[in-house]
């Protein structure tokens, strides 16, 4: 599959087979870092400069095409802001995967980043992680460096990317990661319970 083509594309191309896997990724981050934008930047290609804080949860689906199996990708879009904390647990449950974003002009969402990681690997402990520095484009306010950023991506072994809901920079890039990393934790759990199952 190429990365180039538009996540609406790959699913007009895939729509009539059916899918050979579900893979269920949560988004984490504090509120206002960028969680739901990315969402609809990468689902439905648009973004709104207006916060509307999300209450709850949301999904979003997406069909993919990765090494040859078709993957409906479930994206949960968890709310960031604090009073949300016990209900967001729920949702990590049964993930295969998370994108963890922090926004790159907001040096608080940075330092909350443990607490994120640290629950969700609670739940889900070999769950794949993605670390997102999100509003790139705000290079004037930028405040947290990328070597910051660099530092805990090699203290939890995770990959990094650097991305703009705004500008779409690194947005589908971040996603397929995900997916793909996700999708080789959904095959591992597959084979686990085959071998299980076996006589
Ligand atoms: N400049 C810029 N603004 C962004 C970017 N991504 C999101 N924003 C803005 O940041 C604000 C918060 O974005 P949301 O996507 O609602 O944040 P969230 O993480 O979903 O927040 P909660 O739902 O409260 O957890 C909105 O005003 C967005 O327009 C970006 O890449 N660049
Ligand atoms: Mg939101």
């Amino acid at each position: 599959m190429s990365e180039k083509l538009a996540p609406t594309d790959i699913h007009e191309r895939f729509k009539d087979r059916p899918t050979d896997f579900g893979i269920k990724v949560v988004m984490m981050g504090d509120g206002a870092v960028g969680k739901t934008s990315l969402v609809l930047r990468y689902t439905q290609n648009t973004f709104s400069p207006e916060y509307k804080q999300s209450l709850g949860a949301s999904f979003a689906v997406q069909d993919l095409e990765i090494k040859q199996q078709k993957v409906k990708l479930v994206i949960w879009d968890v709310a960031g802001q604090p009073s949300f904390r016990q209900v967001r647990r729920h949702y990590y449950s049964g993930a295969h995967g998370a994108l963890l974003v922090f926004d790159v002009s907001e040096p608080s969402s940075f330092m909350t980043l443990w607490n994120w990681y640290n629950d969700f690997r609670r739940i889900v402990p070999q769950g794949a992680v993605i670390l997102i520095g999100n509003k790139v484009d705000l290079t004037e306010k930028r405040m947290v460096p990328s070597e910051a950023a660099h530092m805990l991506q090699r203290w939890w072994n995770i990959p990094y990317i650097e991305t703009s809901a705004a500008t779409a920079i690194g947005v589908t890039n971040a996603f397929l990661r995900l997916a793909n990393q996700a999708l080789d934790r959904a095959f591992a759990q597959r084979q686990m319970r085959n071998n299980s199952e076996a006589p």
